[in-house]
C-alpha cells in the first residue's frame, strides 16, 4: 500500500501543470449565431469539461433561431452527443417597442441584435430574423441542420441538473440573463444549488470609454463595444440573475473587451486544417477585430488559472425604466450596498497568453468521437 501511495504521489508529480483537472461539469447559455458564437464551445471540449447540454437564449438573435445555428455548428464537428435546449426566446418584459420608446428619449443603441429592424430582405438572403418576429426561423448560411434540439425547455433542463448534481454545475451564461432567470424564478433551491456562473455582462464605470475615438483596428465603435448589451435587452433578468444566491457569481465581461481577435490569432488557428478550422476560416474572418467576449467569460470556467486579478463586490442592475441607466450595473462595498444585492467576483485582469495557449488549440481540437 506504500508503495502505491508513493506512486499515486509520483505520478500526480508528474502531471503537466497546464492540465485542468478542475473542470467539471458545464452547461453553456447563449446567444448563438451564425458566425463563430461556438468558440467559446470549443474552449470547454478542450479544456475536457463534462459539458451537460447547450442553452439558447434571447440576446443578438432570438433562441429558436439560435438554436439552429449550434445545431448546425455541431453537425458540422461532428459532434452529437451533446443535447441542445431552447430558452427563453424573448426578454421578460422587455419588447421592440418598449426599447424603441425608451431609446427614443434616452439615445439610441448602436447594436440592438434581435430587436433590430425587421428586414425581409435580409432574412430571405439568410439573416437571423429580427423586429417582431421571434418564431421566424430562416434559411441560415451554414445550412439547416438536421439534428434537433430537446423536447424539454431550457429552464427545466437547467433546473433538473441543479438538483442531479448540486453544487457541481458551473454555468457559463453569455446571452441575455433571461432563461437563468427564468430557473431562479421557478425553483427558489436552483441558484444555491450551482457552483458557480461566469456572466458575459455587467460592466461597470465603462460610460466615458464608449465615448474615446475607436482604435483603427476595432470593427466596432466604442460605443458599442461598451454597451453591455446582454444587459441592456433584459435589465429585470440581469437583476433577477445577479441578486440570485450562487455559490459564485463571476463577471467576467468588461475585462475581455481589449483583447480582439487579431489577424494573427485567426491565422495561427486556420494553419491547422480540421473540419471546424475550415468553417472558422469563413465564418471567424468577419470577428476579426472583435473583443472576446464570450470566448474569455467562458475561458474564466475552462482555464481558470487565466485570472490574474480580481475583487469581491455587492453588485446590482438598475430597473428604473424611466432612467438613462436603465439596465446598468452598479457595484458597492458594504455597509453601501442595495438592498438585496450580492457579491460578486468582478475578473479586473487576466493573462492573455496563457488564454490564448490554452485557447488557440481549442479551436483546432476535433471532438467528433469523444464522448463525454
Ligand atoms: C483532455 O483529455 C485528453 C484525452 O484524455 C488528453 O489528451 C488531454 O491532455 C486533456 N486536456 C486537458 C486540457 O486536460
Ligand atoms: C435590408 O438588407 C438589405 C440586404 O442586406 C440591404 O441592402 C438593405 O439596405 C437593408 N434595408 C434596410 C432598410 O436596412
Ligand atoms: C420531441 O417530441 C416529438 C413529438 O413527441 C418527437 O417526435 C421528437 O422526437 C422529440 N424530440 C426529441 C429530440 O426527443
Ligand atoms: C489596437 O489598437 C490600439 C490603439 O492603437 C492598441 O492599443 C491595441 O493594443 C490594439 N489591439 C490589438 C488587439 O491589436
Ligand atoms: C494572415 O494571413 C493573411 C493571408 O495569408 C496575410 O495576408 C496576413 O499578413 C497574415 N497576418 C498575420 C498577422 O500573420
Ligand atoms: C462580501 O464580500 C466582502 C469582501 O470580500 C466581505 O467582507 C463580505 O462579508 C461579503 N458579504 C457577504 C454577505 O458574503
Ligand atoms: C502568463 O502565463 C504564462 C504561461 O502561459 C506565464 O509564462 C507568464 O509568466 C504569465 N504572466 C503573468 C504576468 O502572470
Ligand atoms: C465538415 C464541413 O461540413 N465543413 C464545412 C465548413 O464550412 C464550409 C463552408 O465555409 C463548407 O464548405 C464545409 O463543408
Amino acid at each position: 500500500m506504500l508503495a502505491l501511495t508513493f506512486l499515486h504521489a509520483v505520478a500526480a508529480a508528474l502531471l503537466p501543470a497546464a492540465v485542468n483537472a478542475a473542470c467539471g461539469k458545464v452547461i453553456i447559455d447563449n446567444d448563438w449565431s451564425g458566425s463563430s458564437s461556438y468558440t467559446p464551445l470549443l474552449e470547454l471540449l478542450g479544456a475536457n469539461c463534462t459539458i451537460l447540454g447547450i442553452t439558447s437564449t434571447v440576446a443578438n438573435v432570438y433562441a429558436y433561431q439560435g438554436a439552429r445555428h449550434i445545431l448546425r455548428f455541431l453537425e458540422i464537428a461532428g459532434i452529437d452527443y451533446i443535447p441542445v435546449y431552447v430558452g427563453a426566446n424573448e426578454p421578460l418584459i422587455n419588447t421592440v417597442e418598449r426599447s424603441a420608446a425608451w431609446q427614443a428619449v434616452f439615445g439610441a443603441f448602436t447594436w440592438d441584435g434581435a430587436f433590430s429592424p425587421d428586414n425581409a430582405t435580409l432574412d430571405a438572403q439568410g439573416g437571423d430574423p429580427t423586429g417582431n418576429n421571434p418564431l421566424e426561423l430562416t434559411n441560415i448560411p451554414e445550412g439547416v441542420p438536421t439534428m434537433k434540439w430537446q423536447n424539454q425547455s431550457a429552464v427545466d433542463f437547467m433546473i433538473e441538473m441543479a438538483h442531479q448534481y448540486p453544487g457541481q454545475v458551473e454555468i457559463v451564461a453569455a446571452g441575455a440573463m433571461t432563461t437563468v432567470a427564468l430557473a431562479i424564478k421557478q425553483d427558489p433551491y436552483f441558484a444555491s444549488n450551482i457552483k458557480r456562473i461566469s456572466i458575459q455582462g455587467g460592466y461597470v464605470d465603462v460610460n466615458l470609454k464608449q465615448t474615446d475615438p475607436t482604435p483603427a483596428n476595432q470593427t466596432f465603435p466604442n460605443d458599442d463595444v461598451y454597451a453591455d448589451f446582454n444587459f441592456f435587452i433584459d435589465p429585470e433578468a440581469a437583476k433577477i440573475v445577479v441578486n440570485a444566491p450562487f455559490q459564485e457569481t463571476v463577471i467576467a465581461g468588461q475585462v475581455s473587451i481589449p483583447y480582439l481577435v487579431t489577424p494573427a490569432i485567426f491565422n495561427e488557428t486556420i494553419s491547422m486544417v480540421t473540419p471546424i478550422t475550415q468553417n472558422l476560416s469563413t465564418y471567424w474572418a468577419s470577428s476579426i477585430g472583435t473583443p472576446l467576449w464570450d470566448e474569455i467569460a467562458a475561458g474564466v470556467i475552462a482555464y481558470p488559472e487565466i485570472v490574474t486579478k480580481s475583487r469581491v463586490v455587492y453588485m446590482d442592475v438598475d430597473v428604473a425604466y424611466d432612467s438613462i441607466f436603465y439596465g446598468r450595473t452598479f457595484v458597492a462595498v458594504a455597509p453601501f450596498q442595495p438592498v438585496n444585492s450580492r457579491n460578486v467576483t468582478f475578473v479586473e485582469q487576466i493573462n492573455f497568453s496563457s488564454f490564448l495557449s490554452s485557447f488557440i488549440p481549442a479551436l483546432q481540437g476535433n471532438y467528433a468521437t469523444r464522448r463525454v
